[in-house]
């Protein structure tokens, strides 16, 4: 490996992978280093060019001119088989996204061989284990042979190069080892979060017709036992490409083994811990990840191998300070692209050793998260809002208990996070003297695209508020008529109006879906979804979603997929679902279902919708409330208007704005007594 790693010649830049330094020095370092390499080749500056560039200066350039910006900077970060010779060939309008074209690579030689050639004893993953005090540490030398045996298994078992393997499995080093594996031999990975359902898992294994699946035999969460296994057997029925299902072990209870099944470990014993990496062009696939859409079913989302994980060890060093040497704790599942992007990619390329958290924020008390920082050193926490919340309302002794002094950035991702649960981790947590980062990004976008950092020097975080955009995230704001809004003080639908390597290149199967979703509304334009508020100073707030996606616990979800899930039902013709404000959760789903006349006991219609919409989907899916109605109000085509639903649950049903499209106003009263009566039972929808 080590003539093959070095063959492209490229030096890496000191002043971002060394850079130390005080409060001052880092970044001024790290972005010195950027302009060096925006400018010229192997990190020389240009004659008489500053010694750093500021925030405003590197955003501007990257923005003018993304070929030079990028251009060195992929060329310095990445390992290359062959140097790609066009940096960018990108049309917002057409959907047509490439990046680095003609050259190659591999990410795990990328993620692994790099770092084992120069510090093999390093520590890749500490492994925090739902079982408390028990963890892991995982070499890189160990995560690359762990890979190398696993990559050779799924050769052995017929997997090629563009073949789709599903990644059923909680958060551990074999998940992290099986994608990879997929990454070394040119397969396409799709992890599916271990709490979806059969049915979920079905739908997206026969989507991408994958040829294989790896799982556990069992996985813990907080302390409880669930039977992955079995909801695997349970899915594969259904799934006609399937040809094996790869078996690890994460207990010692033994499940039944059926045709298809073979169990890895095992397997893996056999296997040379050595495996040639494939040599990727920098737009083949290196994964799909299904994400929520407001219509239809989930969209398999596809990334390629040298845009994304550039952007993504980028983004990872930059945003959250990460120097080396660092303990980088993100407590995503690797079922999210939060899990992809920053437990296992932007890390692992950056030779960081990375935290991953299998647990829940409250097993076996509210401070686990704390207990785990101090027993690992932890210097950058990246968790969620929900929790945040969630633990905030335990009180401050289950932080300031544990010593954290540790940590130098907070960091916050998947929703809006409230301004008390934004001063409680920066004033308890932080102790008032870590950065806090709330970062704002899509599955789509790959990385993060909004965040405080990095910013010009000394640039103060305002609480609750995802700051400003990072180096070639171009943004606009668009008022109703499509047209980009100036200026400050101002609130629309937020467009990226550029390119950037990280964005997603397709749906799977589907571009026309894909250009539909995006790029169909502004043309020109990327659509994230989001309404964002934009202050006098340049300052990016996001306001929430624009369309009918709604986040529970910062999980993405279609209100249109649990309307089908319940639809499905002989005794409902028809629902409607939306998102209702819950102070933990963010949002939880309440559904309107309309019954038939001749149903009999609607409590007992309403416990099937609910166990349907758990196994069609998830647990976490099903709806809080769930309220029969005579009928929905619909528009004289015919369209629901979910917007009136949720003025009126919000109790702002005095401000209904535009009703004339209604087709009969008196349904507004309707709707509002059955809702009234509902909430003074006091009744959550049983
Ligand atoms: C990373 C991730 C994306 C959606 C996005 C937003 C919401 C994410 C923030 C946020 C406000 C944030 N990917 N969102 N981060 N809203 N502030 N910092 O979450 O594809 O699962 O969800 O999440 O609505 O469109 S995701």
């Amino acid at each position: 490996m080590a003539a093959r790693s070095l063959a492209c010649g490229f030096g890496r830049i000191p002043g971002i992978l060394q850079g130390r330094g005080g409060p001052r020095g880092w970044r001024l370092r790290g972005v010195s280093a950027l302009l060096r390499a925006a400018h010229g080749p192997r990190g020389s500056a240009p004659a008489g060019a500053a010694q750093y560039a500021s925030y405003p200066t590197l955003s501007e350039q990257a923005a003018r001119q993304p070929a030079a910006f990028w251009g060195p900077l992929a060329r310095d970060t990445l390992v290359w088989d062959t140097p790609y010779h066009t940096v960018l060939d990108c049309d917002l309008n057409s959907g047509k996204l490439g990046w680095f074209l003609g050259g190659q690579l591999n990410v795990s030689v990328n993620c692994l061989d790099q770092h084992v050639q120069k510090s093999p004893e390093s520590i890749a993953l500490i492994w925090e284990r739902d079982e408390p005090g028990t963890e892991v540490r995982i070499t890189y030398r160990e995560l690359l042979e762990t890979t190398c045996r696993l990559a050779n298994t799924l050769k052995r078992h017929g997997v090629h190069r563009g073949d789709r393997v599903a990644i059923y499995m909680s958060v551990s080093p074999l998940a992290v080892a099986a994608m990879l594996a997929c990454a070394r031999i040119g397969a396409v990975h799709t992890v599916i979060f271990a709490g979806f359902s059969a049915q979920s898992l079905a739908g997206r294994i026969n989507d991408a017709k994958c040829k294989v699946v790896i799982t556990f035999n069992q996985v813990l969460r907080g302390g409880r036992v669930v039977e992955l296994k079995k909801i695997v057997d349970e899915a594969v029925k259904l799934c006609p490409t399937v040809q094996h299902v790869l078996v690890a072990h994460r207990t010692d209870n033994k499940v039944h083994m059926g045709h298809l099944d073979i169990p890895l470990e095992q397997e893996m014993a056999k296997e040379d811990p050595v495996c040639a990496p494939e040599s990727m062009g920098s737009e083949d696939m290196l994964f799909l990840l299904y994400t929520s859409g407001s219509t239809g079913m989930p969209k398999g989302l596809v990334h390629t191998q040298a845009g994304y994980l550039l952007y993504s060890a980028v983004t990872h060093r930059l945003v959250f300070d990460y120097r080396p040497g660092d303990v980088f704790g993100c407590v995503a599942d690797i079922g999210w692209i939060t899990g992809h992007s920053y437990v296992v990619y932007g890390p692992l390329c950056n030779g960081a050793t990375s935290v991953l958290f299998e647990s829940t924020p409250v097993y076996p008390d509210a401070g686990r998260y704390w207990e785990t920082v101090q027993r690992l050193k932890i210097n950058q926490f990246y968790g969620a809002p929900t929790a945040f919340r969630l633990l905030l309302k335990y009180g401050d002794s289950w932080v300031r208990k544990y010593d954290r002094s540790s940590l130098r950035t907070l960091g916050s991702v998947g929703e809006p996070i409230n301004r008390e649960a934004w001063e409680w981790l920066h004033n308890v947590v932080g102790d008032r003297r870590c950065t806090l980062v709330d970062t704002w990004w899509q599955t789509e976008t790959g990385g993060i695209c909004i965040a405080p950092r990095p910013s010009e020097e000394g640039a103060e975080i305002l609480p609750a508020m995802a700051m400003r955009p990072f180096f070639g995230i171009v943004l606009a704001l668009m008022d109703e008529k499509g047209k980009v809004m100036e200026g400050g003080n101002v609130s629309g639908a937020l467009c990226i109006s550029q390119a950037w390597p990280g964005i997603a290149r397709t749906i799977y199967g589907d571009h026309q879906r894909f250009m539909e979703a995006y790029f169909k509304a502004y043309p020109g334009y990327y659509f994230t979804g989001d309404g964002a508020y934009r202050t006098e100073e340049g300052y990016y707030q996001i306001t929430g979603r624009m369309d009918d996606v709604i986040n529970i616990s910062g999980h993405r979800l279609g209100t249109a997929e649990v309307e089908d899930a319940m639809a499905s039902h002989p005794a409902v013709p028809e629902t409607a679902v939306i998102g209702y404000p819950h102070s933990i959760k963010g949002e939880v789903p309440f559904a309107f279902v309309v019954l038939k006349d001749d149903t009999g006991d609607s409590d007992v219609v309403i416990r099937e919708l609910r166990s349907n919409v758990a196994t069609k989907i998830a647990k976490y899916a099903v709806p809080d409330h769930i309220l029969v109605v005579k009928r929905l109000p619909k528009t004289r085509s015919g369209k629901v208007m979910r917007r009136l639903l949720r003025k009126i649950v919000t109790g702002k049903a005095e401000d209904l704005g535009d009703t004339t499209t209604l087709e009969d106003p008196s349904i507004i009263m309707e709707i509002l007594s059955a809702y009234q009566k509902h909430r003074d039972k006091g009744a959550s929808g049983q």
